[in-house]
Formats: C-alpha cells, structure tokens, sequence
C-alpha cells in the first residue's frame, strides 16, 4: 500500500456538517460531486496528508444509507492509495482477503476502487483506490 489517501466519514446532511469542517475546524474545502456508482454525494476536506470524505447516500440503496440506519455517523472506511489495482486485489485475495467486487470500480475524482470486507479485515472496511 502506498499511502491512506482518505478516510471516509458517514454523514446524514452534507450541508449541514460542512461548516463544522471549513469554519469550526479550519479545513479547506477541496470538492464536492456526486458519485451515481456509489450513490453518494462527496465532499473532499484537505486536512494535511489525509483528506476526509464525507459521505451523504443519494438514495435508500446506497450503503452509506445502511450504514447511518445500522450504525450512526461517524468513521465509514479508510481508503489505501495504491499503483495497480487489479495486481493488488488479485494478492489480497491469493491471501485469503474477501474482496466486494471481482473487479475495481469508478469511484470519486475519477478513481478506480475497491473494497475489502470488514469481516476479513478485522472489522476495518478498507478500500483500495488508484488514481490515474
Ligand atoms: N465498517 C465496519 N464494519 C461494517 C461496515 C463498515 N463500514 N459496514 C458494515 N459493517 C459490518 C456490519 O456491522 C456487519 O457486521 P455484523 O454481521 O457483525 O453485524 C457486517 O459488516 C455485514 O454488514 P451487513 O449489514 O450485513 O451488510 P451491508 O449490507 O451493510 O454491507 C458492506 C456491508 C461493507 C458489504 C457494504 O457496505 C459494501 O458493499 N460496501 C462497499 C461500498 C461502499 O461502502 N460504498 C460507499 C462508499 C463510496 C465511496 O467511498 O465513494
């Protein structure tokens, strides 16, 4: 793994939480987009060597719903940054490692992702993100 490029963070109301973030906390916002494979609305905070995503789910499907349902707000994944994608899935799952998808997947800021799940993890949900 290269780096953690992000940790995402579930939340409920995207502008409700963000002056938290930008005014109370002092972060700048980097972005905000829609991620429709994910269905989810995504700010991008800069705090320093690691970004925040918070995380909004657009519809009932989206996991981010389930999560908030199950759980509350707070810390979704932690998102490694890595060089090849598929090379690292197929090691991860040589080792055992149960992966979410066969394949990565488009994700926000035109990545590519994927997701190791929290039952192989130690109860970690981990993603895998490659930028190009
Ligand atoms: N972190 C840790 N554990 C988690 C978790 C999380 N984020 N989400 C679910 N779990 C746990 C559950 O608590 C449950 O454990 P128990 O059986 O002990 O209760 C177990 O994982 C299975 O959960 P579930 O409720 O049966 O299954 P879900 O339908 O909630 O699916 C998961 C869970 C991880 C498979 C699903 O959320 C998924 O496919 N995630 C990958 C995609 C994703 O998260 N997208 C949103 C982010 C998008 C982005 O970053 O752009």
């Amino acid at each position: 793994m290269k780096k953690v490029d992000h940790i995402g963070i579930a939340v409920r109301d995207l502008n409700a939480v963000l002056p938290y973030y930008t005014d109370t906390l002092g972060l700048p916002l980097m972005k905000i987009e829609e991620v429709e494979t994910q269905k989810v609305r995504v700010a991008f905070i800069d705090a320093g060597n690691v970004k925040l995503e918070l995380l909004e789910p657009m519809d009932d499907e989206s996991a981010i719903f389930k999560f908030l349902e199950k759980k509350g707000e707070g810390i979704h994944h932690i998102a490694f940054g890595v060089e090849n994608i598929e090379q690292r899935m197929e090691e991860l799952r040589d080792n055992g490692v149960r992966l979410l998808s066969d394949k990565p997947n488009p994700g926000a800021g035109g990545a590519m992702v994927a997701f190791l799940h929290p039952k192989s993890s130690n109860g970690v949900l981990y993603e895998l993100c490659e930028k190009e």
